[in-house]
């Protein structure tokens, strides 16, 4: 028996679901297609089929990718590409996402642990009445007896249920509502927010026909986002070129680039750093642009100055002849357009800083707000919702609340990242373990979370196991997280929700479920708007009616459309009208968001050095530093480890702590593996095949090694989310002070035969 303290994780128990969700199947592929049969043998196409569309959940990007599923006596039987769609094909995850749909390990049913937390957890199954009477009277005697705040409304990579997550909270009246999101997409976020003011232009912006150079910092799209990937390979056949910035070889390296920066994990900020002073002291910048719409110009070309390309090699590994290369091709083959993405350069320590002086880039070029540059979209509707709280409007989710200073100043993140804390309705739950501690925070409404995706796990392992109360909504049992809770309640799957509909710039699709959920299982919607009720907002949370949610969001986003006739326009979207974009919009005060020229951060310009940042008590400059701490021990030991630990590069078929399971996908990668260079495994005697200990002073981990070249010599590549392998372990917990980013992607580490 498993004694669960933290940092444990008893897999041989995932098999407790009471109740399985289907009988044995049949699979068969064809095409984008796939075909499932109940009984053993073919679909029995005699019986009426009918078509229904959803939208993919395998992955974060949802509401995206548009699925058709083909239903027969209530089973799907077939799934395929959605068409006509926004978005698409599917790629394998969206194929093998009937295997989940049907997933005998499926939670089915709401659940009450029975023992003390610390002790190996069991279980009762109890009515979902019950649950909520427990879970309201238990959130609200801590509201009671300690106050609000001390409940937090937590939603991890699902980013479909963060609507009604925000408004719930702020009925509720707690600020300490945490997404996933501060350690993904956020950081980028503010970044270009604190240089350029708005987010409309998101992590950067994807080449258009007008593009003639794309620079990619970080992403990977052929593996991340392979639809997207495909519109990027469109470009390059038309003749666009790619500069790509990445510490691997990709397969968006091999398929797209014309220069490969290949840096140390983490040097970013150097990196870009001597792209500006290349574009600064070779004269290559856009004067007009930099001395009308910039602000902190000398300051930066001082910082930049000290980053020759000759240092750059020394801190980054990058030839400074290949660096000169890239800043020639993006100045000769204009218009030019950066992409950047929400992981990669910000899980290091230097996140704020490397960030934003890659922004700065397409400012210096003069690319701003250009066709095939730097192209800022028009406002998203209001009924878009952006990440926190897709297909929900500001006042759905009581963002004036959420966002306003009185209201924040209960939030625990305050002190620690006073610049997130200026700038973002969720808190940064990088220090969750202390704010547990500390008495802070004290119960938890856990949506789609799994404590492995935070750094040195054990200690939000721990947190959660220390609070008071806490609940969790899942489609599975996740032992990292789940034996720590003290109820669980199931999730409904895409196949069987109707909440959030999908907006792609001004066209929206609705979807009604496509069959009814199995067991017990509701759609997180509606489970946070009965939760909603049971804590006292009947009427606030339409009395737990999703589809009187969703007309609410209509009405208050004021678009003139109904659910009637989302309903009607299911299979082609319905489309607002919207306004035509002009270039430079910051000339013509369309912009700011007051009506004057300029951008909307406090100098009216784009911030070279961060006003935000200063008022914060931060380095307005980009500055540089060394992401890689030799890890000291507690005892004051320099293990002295050499090997950078690169961990998250997505896999095609895996999504973070999902999806293992699914056998379908499961066969591409059966065992968590370590890459390393041929160099590092030969001084190491070890091969493709072996089982090796991958540790530092904060854990180890054994799994397989792949000896490839897809890294360089002394950087190793590791997937996170293994349940058996949990590689945050050993990623410390050192917070970069901008945005509160963990080293995801330059710890360090040592790796030898197990
Ligand atoms: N080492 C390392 N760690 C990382 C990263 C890295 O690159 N390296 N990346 C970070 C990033 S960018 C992210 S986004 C996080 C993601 O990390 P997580 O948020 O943990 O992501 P998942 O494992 O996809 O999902 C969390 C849980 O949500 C459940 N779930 C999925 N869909 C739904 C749904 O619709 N409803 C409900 N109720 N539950 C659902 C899943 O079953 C799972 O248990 O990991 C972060 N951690
Ligand atoms: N299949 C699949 N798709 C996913 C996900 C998934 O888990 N699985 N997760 C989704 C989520 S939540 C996210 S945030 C996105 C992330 O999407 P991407 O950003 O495309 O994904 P990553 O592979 O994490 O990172 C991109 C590249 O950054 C590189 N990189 C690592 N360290 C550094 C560094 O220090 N500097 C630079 N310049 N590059 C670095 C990696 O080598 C990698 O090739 O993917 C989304 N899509
Ligand atoms: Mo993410």
């Amino acid at each position: 028996m498993n004694d669960q303290s933290a940092g444990t994780c008893n897999i041989s128990r995932r098999s407790f679901v009471l109740g399985a969700a289907a009988t044995a199947v049949t699979m068969s592929v064809s095409g984008n297609a796939v075909e499932f049969a109940f009984a053993e043998g073919e679909v029995d196409t005699s019986k009426p089929i009918e078509k229904r569309h959803t939208f993919c959940d395998m992955c974060n990007q949802v509401p995206f990718c548009g699925l058709t599923a083909h239903v027969q006596d209530e089973h799907v039987v077939r799934i395929e590409s959605r068409q006509p769609f926004a978005t698409g094909p599917l790629c394998a995850k969206g194929l093998a996402s009937i295997q989940e749909l049907y997933d005998p390990e499926r939670l089915l049913y709401p659940m009450r642990r029975t023992n003390a937390k610390g002790e190996a957890a069991e279980w009762e199954r109890i009515s979902w009445d019950e649950a909520y009477q427990e879970i309201a009277a238990q959130l609200n005697r801590v509201k009671a007896e300690e106050g609000a705040e001390k409940v937090m409304f937590y939603c991890g990579d699902p980013k479909e249920p963060r609507g009604p997550i925000c408004r719930v909270a702020s009925l509720f009246g707690s600020p300490t509502l945490g997404f996933e999101s501060s350690l993904c997409a956020t950081a980028t976020q503010m970044c270009m927010r604190l240089v350029y003011g708005n987010n409309r232009q998101d992590f950067g912006v994807d080449p258009s026909d007008a593009t003639n150079c794309c620079i990619i910092w970080s992403l990977n799209a052929a593996w991340s986002q392979p639809n997207r990937h495909l519109n990027f390979m469109k470009h390059k056949e038309r003749g666009c070129k790619f500069i790509i910035v990445d510490p691997r070889i990709t397969p968006t390296v091999t398929s797209l680039a014309d220069i490969h920066l290949q840096p140390r994990p983490g040097t970013d900020g150097a990196l870009a750093l001597g792209f500006i002073n290349l574009l600064i002291q070779e004269d290559l910048y856009d004067h007009d642009f930099v001395e009308n719409w910039t602000h902190g110009f000398d300051e930066l070309k001082e910082l930049a100055a000290e980053y020759t390309p000759e240092k750059v090699e020394e801190i980054t590994w990058v030839p400074a002849e290949t660096l000169r290369a890239a800043v020639e091709m993006a100045t000769q083959n204009t218009p030019t357009t950066l992409q950047s993405s929400s992981a990669g350069i910000t899980h290091t320590t230097n996140a704020g800083h490397a960030q934003r002086a890659v922004f700065m880039i397409p400012a210096l070029l003069g690319q701003v707000d250009v066709k095939g540059g730097l192209w800022f979209g028009l406002p998203a509707l209001p009924i878009a919702g952006g990440a926190t709280g897709r297909g929900t409007t500001a006042q759905f989710r009581m963002d004036k609340k959420l966002t306003s200073d009185e209201f924040k100043s209960r939030r625990p993140d305050k002190e620690d990242f006073p610049a997130w804390w200026t700038m973002n309705p969720h808190f940064q739950t990088a220090k969750l373990p202390e704010y547990v501690a500390d008495g802070k925070i004290t119960a938890a409404v856990l949506v789609g979370t799994n404590a492995m995706i935070w750094p040195h796990t054990s200690e939000y392992q721990e947190a959660i196991k220390n609070m008071d109360f806490s609940v969790a909504v899942d489609y599975y049992y996740r032992p990292w997280t789940h034996d720590y809770v003290d109820m669980i309640l199931p999730a409904a799957t895409c196949y069987e929700r109707m909440a959030p509909f999908a907006t792609f710039g001004r066209t929206v699709y609705f979807r009604d479920p496509v069959i009814q959920p199995l067991g017990e299982a509701r759609e997180d919607w509606q489970i946070m708007l009965e939760l909603g009720c049971a804590l006292g907002f009947e009427e606030e949370c339409f009395g737990g009616s999703v589809e009187g949610a969703i007309q609410s969001v209509l009405e208050s986003g004021n678009v003139g459309i109904t659910i009637d006739d989302l309903r009607a326009g299911k299979e082609e979207g319905v489309t607002i009208p919207g306004d035509k974009n002009v270039e430079k919009k910051y000339e013509i005060g369309k912009l700011a968001g007051t009506g004057e020229p300029g951008f909307a951060t406090p100098s009216g310009k784009v911030e070279f050095v961060s006003e935000v940042l200063k008022k914060c008590g931060l380095e307005g400059r980009p500055v540089y530093e060394e992401p890689v701490h030799s890890p000291v021990t507690a005892e004051g030991e320099d293990k002295g480890y050499t090997l950078v630990l690169n961990s998250g590069g997505r896999l095609p078929y895996y999504t973070h702590s999902k999806l293992r399971d699914i056998p379908w996908l499961n066969q591409f990668m059966p065992e968590p593996i370590v890459r390393l260079h041929p160099k590092d495994a030969k001084e190491r005697n070890i091969k493709t095949g072996d089982d090796v200990r991958l540790f530092n002073h904060l854990g180890e981990i054994n799994v397989k090694a792949e000896v490839s070249n897809i890294v360089l010599p002394g950087v190793v590549d590791i997937f996170h989310g293994w349940h058996q392998a949990n590689i945050n372990e050993l990623i410390p917990r050192d917070f970069d002070p901008v945005t509160g980013y963990p080293p995801f992607r330059a710890a360090l580490c040592e790796v030898e035969l197990a």
